[in-house]
């Protein structure tokens, strides 16, 4: 019900809820804005000086007016309680566990989208701050550790399988970075010092989606969006949405890329 608004594609379970509101908050804003207007024009005609040369001290006396007021804070906390917080809800409370979906650590700096996943065995290795290089390291892992070994890490280059659920934890390096996908339908800050998981679930792959736009070229794009700084332009991510075979079939090359390069340096060809 919602192409009338131009949204973004829409490539995510959760996503149709978010577009219904949306559209809902919208012709309610519409109806809001005619009664307004109209009452407005009304009032301007209706007390013209040339037919109330005096002003009226009484004001109002009929109720309507309180009616309507009450109308529409009942419409509005309708949206708010019955919508607008139980989405909100599902996407911070109901995170889904580790076991059932894909977990992937999403670090911004100045100006990019640091990617890592635990790899195969699941766990997200060491880190420390003295490993960091910003060409050969930028997330300082720790390849020593035997868990940070099969450690995949990306830059501005996000793998995903379709269908399932993903888990994005975002960390920032030094300012505000903001994680924005719009066809996903979620937009959440990045923070110094904090920890913050968003999850989503996306359903078309990046090849559905080239057939459906049409476009042979369209790629998913994470726009920062916060203002970062003066690079802000340049740190644009893509997502590739891909099937459970082809991601595997990724993360099995990159592992076998680690393998080659004996873990510590491999991140210097990302
Ligand atoms: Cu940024």
């Amino acid at each position: 019900m919602t192409e009338w608004l131009g949204m973004p594609a829409l490539a995510a379970t959760h996503g149709l809820q978010i577009d219904n509101l949306i559209g809902w908050i919208h012709i309610f804003m519409l109806i809001l804005f005619v009664g307004w207007g109209g009452f407005f024009l009304y009032a301007v005609v209706r007390f013209r000086q040339s037919r109330n040369p005096v002003a009226d001290y009484r004001g109002v006396t009929s109720n309507r007016s309180i009616y309507s007021e009450i109308g529409v804070a009942v419409v509005e906390a309708i949206l708010l309680v019955g919508f607008a917080i139980p989405i909100w809800a599902a996407r911070v409370e109901s995170i889904p566990p580790e076991s059932e979906a894909l977990a992937v650590q999403l670090t911004g700096e100045q100006f990019a989208w640091n990617v890592r996943y635990a790899g195969p065995d699941g766990i997200f290795g060491r880190t420390d701050i003295k490993l960091i290089d910003l060409q050969s390291n930028p997330l300082g892992v720790d390849r020593s550790d035997p868990a940070a070994k099969d450690d995949v890490t990306t830059v501005n280059q996000l793998y995903l399988p379709v269908n399932k659920p993903i888990i994005v934890t975002l960390r920032s390096k030094d300012v505000i970075h903001s994680f924005n996908v719009p066809e996903f339908r979620v937009k959440q800050d990045a923070i110094p010092g904090l920890t913050i998981p968003i999850w989503f679930i996306p359903n078309v792959t990046t090849t559905e989606m080239r057939a459906r736009t049409g476009n042979p070229e369209f790629q998913y794009e994470i726009a920062c969006a916060q203002l970062c700084g003066l690079g802000h332009d340049r740190m644009r991510g893509f997502v590739t949405v891909q099937s459970g075979e082809e991601f595997q079939k990724w993360m099995d090359d990159e592992q076998a890329k680690l393998k080659e390069l004996g873990g510590a340096g491999a991140d210097i060809f990302r």
